[in-house]
């Protein structure tokens, strides 16, 4: 059983995993990622990658028979979901007893499936959530530093007043502001001048196509065109797909061995991989490091790990709701999958809400205007390991649900009341229930930066171990995620590289 080596190997792919795998690379050092998704550069028989929303199949879900789409259903019926067969697919919705958390599976794990929007949060919120971290030099430095290596850009303000493709978008700017409250535009990933050839019909449609959470095959810049592309071009960076790192030890000379499941499309394990390193980065993800680092303590292949190390997980305030509009408050049978806009109403101390104004294209009017609520939820959970079945589980309850619902009911109440209009029933499932409350796209914590790992993301109890994703961040960052899980992964690496391993 040989052992592969590599210096540095960094597990997953995604904007965490992404940034130690470029800057490893810069500094010369010979670094393997392991990925459990596939590389998503190969069209299918219908030319395209990746498949639409509209039209899901094996692509569209990681190892399902049918999708398990954020919105049930429509009218109460049974339409959104699909049969499909079990593939690597880019999308997965991992359960755990009152939670369930959307993550991308792929080269570059979330920027896959994710809407794009690229928020910078508040300065004094982001102090408030990270005590310890120097802000002016994140906002002076990392922040910068992250928002141009991920190409952020905006939509321009003419073209969005005007176009068809964001009347869904204004009509819930409308109404926001018939009740008071301020909207902003908010930053993206997404190519808008792509947008505009789309719309202009120079391009092919994928924002304009339906295509978001399933992958987009154009546009859209995700991690494999910027991070990982620069990654690959140092000539010093390895990426292995389908390959699942399973358990983490430590050799008695203090190199890491990772214990890795090679998988195949059906999702049989193929082979059974050892590799050794000296620097170990984890980059899997909220959930992902996490489990494999409370799996670790608990087994006791790493068991000087801080009690800390599975504690401080939250959904960022994560609720999805509907309004339905008066019949002449048409959001129009044409619509971007890109969010621009958010209603802010952070700065109400008394019910701090951030709300995003979501899509909902089906290629007909249906008078919803759907949201994405990001609410100022305090509850926290822990991951706990389940010796009898080795499953690490997750401590969330349906009352901290409620608390992010309650906090966004408050918020559309009054919406609502400005407007005279009503909350959408139909959407998720047969219960009429108003707010999904019950999934999140934004896990954030279980290793929490400066609990579990020191002000940098080194492991406590261990030397040469890194967490640089979104474990990193204490359950709540006030908007959405990725921005400033890729500017600490950029403050992490920029320290490491100068402290730990000069030769
Ligand atoms: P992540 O991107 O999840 O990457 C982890 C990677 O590690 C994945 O590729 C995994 O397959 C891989 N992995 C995990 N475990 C293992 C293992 N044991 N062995 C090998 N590989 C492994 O982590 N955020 C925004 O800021 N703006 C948005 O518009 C937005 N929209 C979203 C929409 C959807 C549908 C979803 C699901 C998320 C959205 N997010 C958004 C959240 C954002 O994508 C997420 O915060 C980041 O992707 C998290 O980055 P990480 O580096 O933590």
């Amino acid at each position: 059983d040989a052992v592969e080596s590599a210096p540095a190997i960094v597990i997953g792919s995604g904007y965490g995993g992404a940034v130690a795998a470029l800057r490893l690379g810069q500094a010369g050092i010979r670094t393997l990622v392991l990925e459990m998704g596939r590389l998503w550069n190969t069209p299918g028989p219908d030319g395209k990658v990746f498949c639409s929303t509209a039209a899901p199949d094996q692509r569209s879900m990681w190892f399902r028979t049918r999708t398990e789409a954020p919105l049930a259903t429509f009218l109460w019926l049974d339409v959104v979901n699909k049969d499909i067969s079990p593939y690597p697919g880019v999308l997965d919705r991992v359960h755990y007893d009152n939670m369930s958390v959307y993550v991308g599976r792929g080269v570059g794990g979330g920027s896959l499936v994710n809407g794009g929007m690229a928020v910078t949060p508040l300065p004094s919120y982001f102090a408030e959530q990270f005590p310890t971290v120097d802000t002016a030099e994140m906002y002076g430095t990392y922040f910068p530093r992250a928002r141009s290596m991920l190409g952020v850009n905006t939509v321009d303000p003419s073209w969005f007043e005007s176009t068809e493709w964001y009347r869904f978008t204004r009509i819930s700017r409308k109404h926001a502001t018939n009740t008071g409250l301020k909207t902003t535009f908010v930053p993206s990933v997404y190519d808008f001048a792509h947008m505009q050839r789309e719309a202009a019909g120079t391009a092919t449609k994928s924002a304009l196509a339906q295509e978001v959470i399933y992958g987009n095959n154009h546009g859209k810049r995700s991690l494999d065109k910027t991070y990982l592309a620069a990654a690959l071009g140092t000539g010093n960076v390895t990426i292995h797909t389908l390959e699942r790192a399973r358990s983490i030890s430590r050799a008695p000379d203090g190199t890491y061995i990772l214990t890795v499941d090679r998988i195949d499309n059906t999702g049989s394990v193929v082979e059974t991989k050892e590799y050794g390193c000296t620097y170990l980065f984890l980059g899997g993800g909220s959930v992902g490091t996490t489990e494999l680092l409370v799996r670790a303590r608990e087994t006791g292949t790493l068991p000087a790990l801080d009690a800390s190390v599975g504690a401080g997980w939250g959904t960022n305030g994560n609720v999805m709701l509907g309004r339905a509009n008066h019949l002449w408050d048409t959001v129009g049978e044409n619509q971007s999958t890109m969010p621009v806009m958010g209603i802010d109403d952070w700065a109400n101390a008394a019910n701090p809400v951030f709300a995003e104004i979501a899509p909902l294209p089906t290629g007909l009017e249906h008078w919803v205007s759907l949201y994405l609520a990001i609410t100022k939820n305090p509850s926290r959970a822990s991951f706990s390991y389940d010796s009898g079945t080795g499953a690490v589980r997750l401590g969330w309850s349906a009352a901290q649900s409620a608390v992010s619902v309650s906090m966004a009911k408050k918020l559309f109440d009054r919406i609502n009341a400005a407007n005279a209009t009503i909350y959408r029933y139909d959407l998720f499932g047969s219960s009429n229930k108003v707010f999904a409350d019950d999934f999140t796209y934004h896990p954030l914590g279980g290793c929490v930066l400066g609990k579990a790992t020191d002000n940098y993301g080194r492991v406590k109890g261990y030397s040469r171990l890194y967490v640089t994703d979104g474990s990193l961040v204490p359950g709540s960052i006030g908007v959405n995620p990725f921005v400033t899980i890729t500017a600490l992964a950029e403050r992490t690496m920029a320290r490491v590289l100068v402290e730990d391993t000069a030769p």
